[in-house]
């Protein structure tokens, strides 16, 4: 556990009830839980029986409203070191002092879903860090995709009823296949470039550790002289950004829907801590209009390639919650909450979401006080003549709760810059009060096909594959073709594959996408790291297996940072033909490929037919899912059976050391594409 000052000031609230004598709320012992009390025995209950009332009443009141968007999320604690001071460009306390760890408390969601939907669905992942700096809470409220459907505030509402359950029959839920989303697309058509990204890998990650985090914005740095810089934020994951398969997130959401979660759970709880390294895009003021975009625009990235991302610390999430609702649930984050050194861009995008953060907690958390609640508080003293409202617990001593004073000094008073209080940046502006799109804002496609263009051939296929699907699934065919016409924008072979899939109309002959040729590499999941750290390996095993060899191969993929998993047809233990013993984690019934990164078969002498059939189905699907497949002793036959031995990823060797080396790169390269399958 780390020992940080937000975990000290969480210590005063963390009540452990075990081993207590139960009492009502009140204090008082109570001699009897089980029963309500009556007039007889079979006799009606009692008004007077205030255990009762005060139990089912607490009961009756537990739930809040989920979140309108990004309900079902899971967070973790951890803190943030700075590689070295950024004071050329901020005075934030945390981005200039190296010698400082800021903790951290990071959510990770979907955005669509209820609070009980599954976790693997088609979706951004919200990416939510509120940093506990000494100079105030800063909340970086980003999101998985560093682009958004829309360019102005006004109509998030609009998108979010587009995109949720359909009102009438409140289907389907935590997915974006549907008429509303897609017709909403289709006359919004802002919406391009982060439609590609949704289609794309990106929206279906493999686990809350593989993946980037983006700002999406456009913020302002601003330094001690008062000079500003626009910067974009990023979180890049060590282990880098990697994606499951559409039929596997799809079969994970009825296998697994707490598949996410329980991943970081998992990991941390093993001291395998997801670490992401925070990356700054910088453009200086007088090159705010040295781009084909323009930098206000939160449907535009920064390509890397022209702008690069300066890594300047690393975030480490080490603990998780003591209790979700009181932590997870209640964190309340709002991308207005900066502190000295960080401000805001004009972009409209942004400007709303200033506004509607703190708005949604007053009906969320039921009042203004949400500041007061353990999670929320900042670990530097606050003070301000705000007072009373549903559930204050600060008990404000004194007459004065007002500014300007002279009873207390005219205190709690204003700081000046140099004492730490925040400063606007004073940007100037002028201009006609309009309701209008700015002229620069107007290009929807040129970055939707950079993205394309960056695509590997394998992620052009999943996007084509996921197009058809979310499509296949709307039932208005009006709709679909607006859909087809859009994306001819973006490149015409897509939406050729499209139409043909959907049954509409292909582009005409004439029709062509924008002209766009440049790619940024950065993009592609393909240019990521790659490492076996932390991948799971199924291992499908019985009795009398090679007792020698498996805890060699064993030993080195361990060493690798593998996580090995043992799949038989029984849980208990199995016996090595050397006397060795292994344990059993999950049976063909409990468990499934889609849960593991890979499979290794290794089998035993004389197995069941039932086995032998549980065990190729697994191999199958991870086959299917272009997951790396190790074989060895009797677990080869498995593969041969199924004509798999000589595929891409698949490592078969009678070499115990060779095959170790082997199967460890394969499951570092996360998916085989190059393997010959029909989608
Ligand atoms: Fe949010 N968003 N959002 N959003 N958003 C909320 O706040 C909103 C947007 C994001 O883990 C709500 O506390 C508007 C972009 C995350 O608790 C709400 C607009 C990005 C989370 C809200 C946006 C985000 C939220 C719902 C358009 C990526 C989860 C509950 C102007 C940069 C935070 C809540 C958590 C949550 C409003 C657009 C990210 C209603 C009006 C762009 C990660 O206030």
């Amino acid at each position: 556990m780390s020992n940080n000052k937000k975990d000290e000031q969480l210590d005063a609230y963390r009540t452990d009830d075990q081993g207590k004598k139960l009492t009502t709320n009140q204090g008082l012992k109570m001699a009897e839980d089980e029963f309500s009390l009556k007039a007889g025995e079979r006799g009606p209950t009692l008004l007077e029986d205030f255990h009762f009332r005060e139990k089912m009443t607490h009961f009756d009141h537990e739930r809040i409203p989920e979140r309108i968007v990004h309900a079902r999320g899971f967070a973790a604690h951890g803190e943030f070191e700075l590689y070295e001071s950024l004071e050329k460009y901020t005075k934030a306390d945390f981005l200039t002092d190296t010698s400082k760890k800021t903790p951290v408390f990071v959510r990770f969601s979907t955005v669509a879903g209820s609070k009980g939907s599954s976790e693997t669905v088609r979706d951004a992942r919200g990416f939510s860090t509120k940093f506990y700096t000494e100079q105030g809470n800063y909340d970086l409220v980003g999101n998985n995709i560093p682009v958004f459907f829309i360019q102005d505030a006004i109509k998030f509402p609009d998108l979010v009823h587009a995109l949720k359950p359909e009102p009438h029959n409140e289907m389907p839920q935590a997915a974006s296949a549907h008429d509303t989303f897609w017709d909403f697309v289709a006359n919004n058509q802002e919406a391009a470039h982060m439609v590609m990204w949704a289609m794309s890998d990106r929206a279906i990650p493999r686990s809350f550790r593989m993946m980037e985090g983006f700002g999406v914005h456009t913020f302002r740095l601003v330094n001690s002289q008062g000079q500003s810089h626009f910067v974009k934020f990023h979180w890049k994951p060590k282990l880098g950004t990697h994606s499951v398969v559409w039929d596997e997130a799809q079969k994970l959401s009825g296998k697994d829907a707490d598949f996410h979660r329980g991943d970081l759970w998992e990991s941390i709880e093993n001291g395998e801590y997801p670490e992401y390294e925070l990356g700054l895009q910088i453009i200086r003021e007088e090159d705010e209009h040295s781009f084909d975009f323009d930098i206000l625009d939160p449907t535009k990235l920064w390509p890397e390639e022209d702008v690069p991302v300066q890594l300047v610390g690393k975030m480490t999430l080490n603990r998780n919650v003591d209790n979700v609702f009181a932590e997870t649930e209640q964190v309340a984050f709002h991308p207005g909450h900066v502190v000295p050194g960080i401000d805001f861009s004009n972009d409209p995008l942004l400007q709303g979401r200033l506004f509607s953060y703190t708005d949604t907690q007053l009906i969320r958390l039921g009042g203004p006080n949400f500041h007061e609640l353990p999670i929320n508080r900042p670990v530097c003293p606050f003070h301000n003549n705000q007072r009373d409202g549903y559930g204050r617990q600060t008990i404000n001593v004194g007459q004065v709760s007002y500014h300007k004073n002279s009873l207390a000094s005219n205190t709690p008073s204003p700081a000046s810059p140099e004492e730490g209080g925040y400063e606007h940046y004073q940007e100037k502006v002028e201009g006609y009060k309009v309701r209008k799109r700015s002229e620069s804002f107007k290009d929807h496609f040129s970055q939707a096909r950079l993205f394309w263009n960056s695509m590997s051939e394998a992620e052009k296929g999943h996007i084509t594959e996921a197009f058809s699907f979310e499509l296949g699934k709307v039932g208005d065919s009006s709709v679909k073709q607006q859909v087809v016409d859009m994306f001819t924008n973006v490149d015409k072979e897509l939406a050729t594959s499209l139409a043909d899939a959907i049954g509409a109309t292909p582009p005409s002959e004439g029709a062509q996408h924008v002209n766009v040729s440049k790619s940024s590499p950065a993009l592609s999941q393909e240019n990521t790291k790659f490492s076996a750290h932390t991948r799971t390996v199924g291992l499908i095993i019985s009795n009398n297996f090679n007792g020698k060899d498996i805890s060699h191969i064993l030993d080195h993929l361990r060493n690798e940072g593998v996580i090995i998993e043992v799949i038989s047809d029984k849980q208990g233990k199995l016996q090595g033909d050397d006397g060795s013993e292994i344990n059993v984690d999950h049976t063909f019934l409990t468990s499934e490929s889609v849960l593991f990164d890979s499979i290794y078969a290794v089998g035993g002498p004389n197995l069941s037919k039932k086995f032998n059939h549980d065990a190729k189905y697994f191999i199958q699907e991870a086959f299917q899912h272009f997951k790396p497949i190790g074989a060895t002793h009797d677990g080869k036959q498995w593969l041969e059976d199924n004509s798999l031995q000589n595929s891409p990823g698949v490592v078969i060797s009678d070499d115990p050391d060779a095959f170790a080396k082997e199967f460890a790169n394969a499951i570092a390269a996360h998916r085989h594409w190059s393997r010959d399958i029909v989608l």
